[in-house]
């Protein structure tokens, strides 16, 4: 879908009258590719296309690099938004544009970027002329208005609240070039009111902020009229971090359209009354990622979970009442899960499952820099992980495989589009 994160940082410098251009590399050239590659590109955590997606698009599509590369250089500042995924492509293009114009101006921001504050040894704090970790927003607006100061990075340079920020239009990009149709996606809420001990989106955002609903049923408007968005996909670390926010949401979704056709992330919570569910159902909910992680009581209470295996069970039967669809997520191997807890893990979903609609993602236990769990996963948790997939196979279970172990790092053998073989 369009990249809502530069959406934002494009209405928000909109907004305050400096000029702003967007272009999505990677889905112009996902869209120019064909075969093998194309597929390919859509294998998360693919590390080798992943270091050699820049020489490939400069062998591939020679013209559309050089033009892409040339339209750059006409801007006084680039920013770009760094991801895992991105980084090794990103750090070339700066590379390549200051080695065209010297003076051009770099900036950094995005995920990675706040991994790599989080990181002991930084690696590419001197690639940019600025960084921004965390939010957006101030941070490269305080560095257009003012380039010469001294400062090169920004941190954690937050918006009080959100009340007042425009929302993304995606000005000069095609929404209908995206693999996904007719979806846009949404932002209600930034940050997260938890602190799990594995998680690392909690560290992108300190304070957890909610938007005004009414700009938010602004924004479904215009997207469902001008770009016949049929599908709002929430991104939010958790849709229900304010209850009453999303109450008043969903109670104005109906008001405005009756009902519209979303998905979100969401926490179990004890406290999210029946009532509220079945609005959801009513305003078009039709999609919910739970994160169980563990169904072990010992392993959701080190991970700081927030809620036990029984809190788990109450919440599922509340959202099958309200019949709501959902899907949950697994972690194996989680630091300190014994044996006889990653089974009691198992067994508890094997246990549920007339209440589980989908295992929608599982994956071993991945450290990410500045998280507070420890650093290596159980040594088992590759074996467990194969144990939990063929028990959810063989039980019947709802998943996509896509979402089995995607987080496992591929560095998948050099395909034939990388040895010669000439690609669409
Ligand atoms: C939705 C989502 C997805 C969707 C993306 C759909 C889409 N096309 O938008 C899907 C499911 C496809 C996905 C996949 C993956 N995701 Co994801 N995803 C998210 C999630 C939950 C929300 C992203 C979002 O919309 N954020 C809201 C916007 C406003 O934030 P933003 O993009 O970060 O932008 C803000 C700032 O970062 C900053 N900023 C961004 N760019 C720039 C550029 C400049 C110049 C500046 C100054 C600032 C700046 O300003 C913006 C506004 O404040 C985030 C977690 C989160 N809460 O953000 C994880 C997250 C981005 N995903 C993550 C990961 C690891 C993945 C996967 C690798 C997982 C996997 N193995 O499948 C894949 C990789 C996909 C890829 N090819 O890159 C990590 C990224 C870690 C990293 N260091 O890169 C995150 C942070 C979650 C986490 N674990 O912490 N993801
Ligand atoms: S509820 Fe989700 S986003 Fe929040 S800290 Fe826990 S895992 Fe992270």
């Amino acid at each position: 879908m369009p990249p809502i994160g530069i959406g934002c940082l494009q209405a928000f410098l909109t907004d305050n009258d400096i000029g702003c251009d967007i272009l999505d590399i990677n889905n112009i050239f996902y869209n120019l590719s064909a075969g093998e590659l194309k597929k390919s590109w859509l294998v998360s955590c693919n590390t080798f296309l992943e270091e050699n997606i820049f020489e490939l698009m400069q062998k591939n599509h020679p013209e559309k690099f050089k033009s892409l590369v040339d339209k750059m250089l006409a801007y006084e500042v680039i920013g770009f938004s760094c991801f895992k995924s991105n980084i090794h492509s990103t750090l070339k293009f700066a590379k390549l544009l200051k080695s065209r114009n010297k003076d051009i101006k770099i900036i950094f921001g995005g995920p990675e970027m706040t991994r790599e504050y989080f990181k002991k040894s930084r690696k590419i704090k001197d690639a940019a002329d600025f960084t921004v970790v965390g939010e957006g927003e101030k941070g490269l607006l305080s560095y257009i208005k003012n380039p010469s100061a001294k400062n090169r990075i920004t941190l954690f340079s937050e918006m009080t609240n959100l009340d007042k920020t425009a929302f993304p239009v995606y000005k000069g990009l095609d929404m209908a070039s995206y693999p996904r149709k007719n979806s846009a996606s949404m932002l209600f809420s930034r940050g997260c009111v938890r602190k799990c001990r594995f998680c690392s989106e909690r560290l992108l955002y300190k304070k957890f902020r909610v938007r005004r609903v009414k700009n938010v049923i602004e924004e479904i408007r215009y997207h469902k009229s001008k770009n016949k968005i049929e599908c709002f996909v929430f991104h939010d670390s958790l849709v229900n971090g304010d209850l009453k926010k999303l109450e008043e949401l969903c109670a104005k979704i109906i008001k405005n359209f009756r009902s519209v056709n979303w998905e979100a992330q969401i926490a179990v919570r004890n406290d999210m009354n029946q009532a509220l569910l079945e609005k959801m159902k009513k305003s078009g909910c039709y999609n919910l990622f739970v994160g169980l992680e563990s169904g072990s009581s010992r392993t959701l209470k080190n991970m700081n979970k927030g809620f036990t295996p029984e809190d788990a069970v109450r919440f599922f039967k509340k959202l099958n009442k309200a019949g709501l669809f959902f899907g949950v997520s697994v972690i194996i191997g989680y630091p300190g899960e014994t044996e006889a807890e990653f089974g009691e893990s198992l067994d508890f979903i094997i246990k549920n499952k007339p209440l589980i609609p989908k295992i929608e993602q599982v994956n071993p236990f991945t450290y990410y820099d500045g998280i507070s769990a420890g650093k290596i996963a159980e040594k088992n948790a590759l074996k467990r992980l194969d144990i939990f997939i063929k028990e959810i196979k063989a039980h019947g279970f709802k998943y996509t495989n896509a979402f089995l172990g995607n987080l496992i790092e591929k560095n998948l053998p050099a395909p034939t589009f990388l040895l010669g073989k000439q690609d669409g």
